[in-house]
């Protein structure tokens, strides 16, 4: 029996376990990428297991999140993760580099290699050929300092593609969006989504990272495409092509299951507010007033895409109401952009260009105003992200964003009358890796600064036998962890003070949630409710260790995102799922429910009783854990686990 790419990757990788869906199995991680919101956190939870050095071939710690700087903290984060990265024998790209998964791809991504980042994008890397999963921050701490990765094997689905794009109009995002309007935001879980069919030699390396990157919106665990002659003439662009190797799925590899897309058939296409699969055709919706347009983030910031941006732009002038912010996604493409005047061409119609990082993604700035309609080239529109509650967010290709930008209004771009043209990956790109800072063989003499906001990671204690506690919010569907625990530039300063950003959970849900749980910690905690897919979105463990901060007992839904379920048992909070769905509708926020002998059930069957003591009835939920998720639970988490085991 033939092998698809994933099992030719995870048989090299592979440390324990059987390669069947569901089964547990432990991996080989070659590289460990962290950003500077989630990897002040990492690193703190690195230095605390106590190991000298990093254990993988390559960690990239990047900078591109915090970046406003509007007091000391960013720049005391900054500074720790630098002396961080130089204490422990990671690579440090420095502020300005760009977004993580931009460079990662130009500088760091390899066909063939197992790659963890912490941040839910990093499947980016998919687009070179390579196994890239989002983690949690403790995860990949523990994989740093030499533990195996440890999932249950997903399912692997073939994305048959066939046709080609009608380019440049349509682009590789419309081709994502496409899919998440077919498959939905949890309709990727448990899976591997690998792409294959003779629509792949038509797109690019940069094409198909946009493809992955979004994977992540489908809530999959990751995306690949195979490595072939567009992979290795990216690389060779790079430098690297020492980098390269063919891996292609055999003729007769068998998948868990097959989705066939017709790329002559794609549209272009717009997730509208307020979630990236809710998915239509540009024209379906055309004639909505435009306010702002963003153009940039880790899924559309390559230097192609960013040079077609400036190519339309060339000597025409934005709408008077029209705002429009670029970043481009690296150093490299902001350099390669500006030696070729391309960069003034953006300014000369009135673009204003941020800096190379995430900015407007995560609400670091570019809120829109009241009401407004912002129409982004970027991965996610949930409500309030982009800093502003009551602003439409649209998601779009670039192209679409340009051309929307000039009309002001929404339009689709082949009906614009406007000349797009056809750029192609340079056969090389400038190198000028002078903000990548390598790894220190002699690191004794260096020190870890840490400026008066960086406090100690908190510890849950063991799990207590009996559970009583009230249901503090009772909550639907999809509720993602910018929903727990929001971002943007008032709160993403608190990254590295848990006390500090604990009083902002579910801060745009209820305000009074952390109140709340703060006087309910007092008398044993609280519970919270939610529906299917709880916990989509980022890798923000700060979603479980807030929660956590604030004595969050147990978190009962119906269905979990995976990174959100993993960071829920790392820091010790039951994830529980109810075995009846009439058992959710029955609950009321308020309502106190006792978990009875919490203890025995998770060494034992996994089925708790629930006492709701309000209403006065029983029902049962149940966990799922494997063994070692068990051995988690039981003692708190996976830190207090690390430590004791070292
Ligand atoms: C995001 O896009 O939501 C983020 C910000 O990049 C997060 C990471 C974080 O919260 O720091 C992600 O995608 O994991
Ligand atoms: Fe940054 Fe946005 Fe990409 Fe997250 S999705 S890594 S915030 S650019």
């Amino acid at each position: 029996m033939g092998k698809n790419i994933v099992q030719k990757i995870f048989e090299v990788h592979k440390v324990y376990g059987e390669l069947a869906p569901g089964a547990l199995i432990g991996l080989k991680v070659d590289q460990v990428l962290t950003q500077d919101a989630t990897g002040t956190m990492t690193w703190l939870e690195f230095e605390a297991i106590g190991i000298d050095r990093v254990q993988v071939e390559t960690a990239v710690s990047y900078v591109d999140h915090n970046m406003l700087q509007s007091s000391f903290m960013n720049a005391d984060d900054h500074q720790f993760l630098r002396t961080a990265a130089a204490k422990f024998g990671a690579w440090f790209s420095k502020p300005g580099n760009g977004i993580c998964h931009q460079v990662h791809l130009e500088r760091f991504a390899a066909p063939g290699k197992i790659a963890l980042g912490t941040d839910s994008h990093t499947p980016t890397g998919g687009g070179m050929g390579m196994i890239a999963i989002g983690v949690g921050g403790l995860e990949a701490a523990t994989v740093m300092a030499g533990a195996p990765l440890e999932i249950a094997m997903p399912k692997v689905v073939k994305i048959n593609l066939t046709g080609t794009l009608r380019k440049p109009h349509i682009t590789a995002m419309d081709v994502i969006l496409t899919l998440l309007k077919m498959l939905t935001v949890k309709g990727g879980v448990g899976k591997i989504l690998e792409y294959a069919g003779p629509g792949v030699a038509s797109l690019t390396v940069t094409e198909r990272a946009t493809i992955t990157n979004m994977g992540a919106e489908l809530g999959a665990t990751t995306s690949l495409f195979p490595s072939d002659a567009n992979t290795l003439k990216f690389l060779k662009a790079e430098g690297r092509e020492k980098k390269w190797k063919e891996l292609i799925a055999d003729a007769d590899a068998n998948y868990d299951e097959v989705i066939d897309v017709d790329l002559s058939a794609v549209e272009s296409m717009t997730a509208q507010p307020h979630s990236p699969d809710n998915v239509a055709a540009i024209r379906e919706i055309a004639g909505r007033r435009v306010d702002q347009v963003c153009i940039g983030s880790c899924t559309n910031s390559s230097y192609p895409a960013m040079k077609t941006v400036a190519l339309m732009l060339k000597g025409k002038t934005l709408p008077e109401c029209v705002n429009l912010m670029i970043n481009p996604g690296s150093k490299q493409v902001y350099e390669m952009l500006s030696r070729e005047g391309l960069i003034a061409d953006m300014i000369a119609a009135g673009a204003r260009i941020l800096e190379s990082s995430c900015g407007p993604c995560i609400g670091m700035g570019g809120a829109p105003g009241s009401g407004h309609v912002s129409i982004r080239s970027f991965n996610r529109n949930f409500q309030g992200r982009s800093g502003t509650k009551d602003a439409s967010v649209y998601l779009t290709n670039p192209v679409a964003c340009t051309v929307m930008a000039l009309k002001g209004e929404i339009i689709d771009p082949r009906d614009a009358g406007y000349n797009v043209p056809v750029v192609s990956e340079p056969d090389s790109f400038l190198i000028n890796d002078n903000l990548l800072i390598p790894p220190k063989a002699d690191t004794s003499n260096v020190v870890i600064v840490k400026g008066p906001n960086i406090k100690e990671v908190p510890v849950k204690t063991p799990l207590s036998s009996d559970i009583k506690a009230e249901v503090l919010l009772k909550l639907g569907n999809n509720i993602t962890t910018d929903d727990i625990m929001p971002a943007g530039s008032k709160v993403l300063p608190f990254r590295s003070n848990i006390p500090a950003i604990s009083e902002f959970v579910f801060e745009n849900i209820d305000n009074t949630f952390s109140r709340r749980a703060n006087e309910a910690r007092e008398k044993g905690g609280a519970i919270i409710v939610g529906g299917e897919n709880y916990g989509q979105g980022s890798s923000r463990e700060h979603a479980a260790i807030a929660p956590m901060y604030l004595g969050i007992q147990a978190v009962i839904v119906k269905s979990f995102a995976r990174i959100h379920r993993a960071n829920l048992i790392n820091f010790g909070i039951l994830p529980l799922l109810f075995k009846s769905e009439q058992d959710y509708d029955r609950i009321e926020q308020g309502d106190v429910l006792e978990v009875k002998d919490a203890l025995s059930a998770v060494k034992g069957s996994q089925t708790f009783t629930v006492v709701n003591q309000t209403k006065e009835y029983i029902f049962d939920v149940t966990a799922n854990l494997n063994l070692r998720e068990k051995e988690l639970i039981l003692k708190g988490g996976l830190l207090s686990h690390t430590r004791g085991s070292k």
